[in-house]
């Protein structure tokens, strides 16, 4: 039997990176391709990107009445999500109802001790096989539930965790069909590039590294694996020629891990010849491993590298188990400014021993460092991340909607959160307030135009946009830009 199944993206909203564009849900765009090789039909709803609201959402549910509604929720999303699954039930209980993505890999017993009538399953992990499984067992034509890798469901004799469902290989990555025909790519724009469409696209799966903060090391248990060349090269042609896709961001934790792999996918760029762009992040020692080929970085158009600095000084390095030197944080935002690529890169503010003195070193370095874009985000400590232990004592509010980055989750020690937040939009405004008169006499014209773009676009749709107001005077010299640029 062919099951409807409805994946959709929940309605959470929080302006950084969502200002600069509307984004694929690539995740979904993998789950649908194994659902419907499978026989069933996949429905993509990217609620998140078309901004509806619950009371949309539920009109839609009624109105196509699927058999299962999935969702996706990494922690700042999981209550929307949540939101979601209340609505579907309440619609029809008889919709089965399954989440996925990191939160709900890692939480899966405090979701269903706190929603147990909202969620059937949980798939943990990699959900590719796993959610073909589930829709074969749901058809009747599966194997028993029990059976199947990477689950987690309320059964009458308790919960029911069933083994670890293992990585697809690299060459099963490879043979993946993604679902890129059930987009609307209308919906899909990078604003920085006026009339683009935009694609987010996946080389490469996971880390081998453990930064104490992050999610992904965790979620992918440091492993890493990567496609071939040959075949992202297929899917950016098919993408270019299909779809008239001409960003593509990569969604990979690390793609230059491999440099051999990697310098045959730009070497393969290269050769395509088309007015394509990429954005990407990755580390910074391999920027600096790159130095002799990022003019390849440069010629395949990777137009933004974002790099994790993280922390200005190597105590702070060492305490997020960054393992990168200091020095190359420098040396990678230089070599970046040299080619000319766009660099973006992030601070962590908010750890509990933070003050203003530390907060104020940061921002001299980050003006010191001079990438294009910095952002000074908020420790968000994932219940599951490393560095969750120690940060516990620190932690204000078990609202995960607020774990995204921008709000103060965390008291330190010496600093209120009220102080804390006041500090970091302060760093956000000293640091462009700088920035501006740099980017106004920029010569490269493509990157003037996309910073400005940028600029505008922080101004007038991001977070700080309601935030700025309470900072006080613009010196008159900004005032001038920004309305030239607003004009
Ligand atoms: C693309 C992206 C975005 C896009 C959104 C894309 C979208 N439509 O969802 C944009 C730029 C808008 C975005 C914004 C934000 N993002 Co973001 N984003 C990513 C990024 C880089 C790639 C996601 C992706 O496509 N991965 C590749 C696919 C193949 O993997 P996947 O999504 O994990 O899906 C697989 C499995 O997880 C699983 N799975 C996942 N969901 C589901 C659901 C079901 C039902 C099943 C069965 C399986 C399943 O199966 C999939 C296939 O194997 C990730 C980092 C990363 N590399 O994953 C960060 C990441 C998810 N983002 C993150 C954050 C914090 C945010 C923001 C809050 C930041 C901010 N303040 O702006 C906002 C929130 C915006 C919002 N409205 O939700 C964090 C989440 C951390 C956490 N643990 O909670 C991540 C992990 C980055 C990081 N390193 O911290 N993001």
């Amino acid at each position: 039997m062919s099951l409807k199944i409805f994946l959709i993206t929940p309605p959470y909203h929080c302006g950084i990176l969502e200002v600069a564009g509307t984004w694929t849900p690539l995740g979904f765009v993998y789950l649908a391709g194994e659902l419907r090789a499978a026989g069933h039909n996949p429905v993509i709803y990217d609620a998140m990107t078309l901004n509806h609201d619950l009371n949309q959402i539920v009109e839609r549910i009624i109105a196509e009445q699927p058999d299962v509604v999935a969702l996706t929720a990494f922690t700042a999303s999981f209550p929307a999500t949540m939101d979601v699954l209340m609505a579907v039930k309440q619609v029809n209980p008889e919709i089965t109802t399954v989440l996925g993505g990191v939160h709900a890999t890692f939480m899966y017993e405090e979701i269903f001790s706190q929603y147990p009538e909202l969620v059937d399953f949980v798939i943990r992990g990699e959900g590719e096989r796993t959610i073909v499984e589930l829709a074969e067992a749901l058809s009747g034509t599966g194997k028993p539930l029990a059976e199947i890798a990477g689950l987690a469901y309320p059964s009458g004799d308790g919960l029911v965790v069933t083994p670890k469902r293992r990585r697809l290989s690299e060459a099963e990555l490879d043979s993946l069909k993604p679902a890129w025909d059930l987009l609307n790519w209308d919906d899909y724009r990078y604003f920085m590039v006026p009339g683009s469409t935009l694609a987010v696209i996946s080389s490469s799966r996971g880390c081998e590294e453990n930064c104490s903060f992050c999610s992904q090391q965790k979620f992918w248990e440091q492993s890493w694996r990567g496609r071939t060349p040959e075949s992202v090269i297929s899917e950016i042609v098919h993408l270019n020629d299909e779809y008239g896709v001409n960003v593509f961001m990569f969604a990979d934790e690390y793609p230059t891990k491999d440099r051999k792999r990697w310098e045959a996918i730009l070497d393969g760029i290269i050769a395509l010849d088309r007015e394509i762009y990429f954005l990407m992040e990755t580390r910074v020692e391999d920027i600096v491993r790159d130095a002799d080929i990022l003019w390849k970085y440069k010629k395949a158009k990777v137009i933004h590298v974002y790099v994790g600095v993280e922390a200005a000084d190597q105590e702070g390095l060492d305490k997020f188990n960054k393992n990168i030197k200091v020095e190359e944080s420098r040396e990678a935002l230089r070599l970046l400014k040299e080619a000319k690529i766009i660099s973006e890169t992030s601070f962590i503010l908010g750890t509990p021993d933070e003050t203003k003195g530390s907060i104020s070193k940061t921002l001299q370095q980050a003006i010191e460092y001079d990438p294009d874009f910095a952002h000074f985000l908020m420790l968000s400590p994932w219940p599951y991340a490393d560095m969750y232990q120690e940060l516990e004592p620190h932690i204000v509010t078990k609202d995960y909607s607020k774990y995204n980055l921008i709000e103060p989750v965390i008291e330190p020690k010496n600093l209120s959160i009220q102080e804390l937040h006041k500090e970091m939009l302060a760093c956000y405004r000293k640091f462009y307030l700088q920035k501006l008169p740099k980017w106004d006499k920029m010569e490269d014209d493509f990157n003037k135009k996309y910073l400005l773009n940028s600029m505008k676009e922080m101004l007038t749709n991001s977070f700080l946009k309601t935030h700025m107001k309470g900072l006080g005077q613009m010196p008159a010299v900004v005032e001038k830009y920004v309305k030239k640029l607003l004009a």
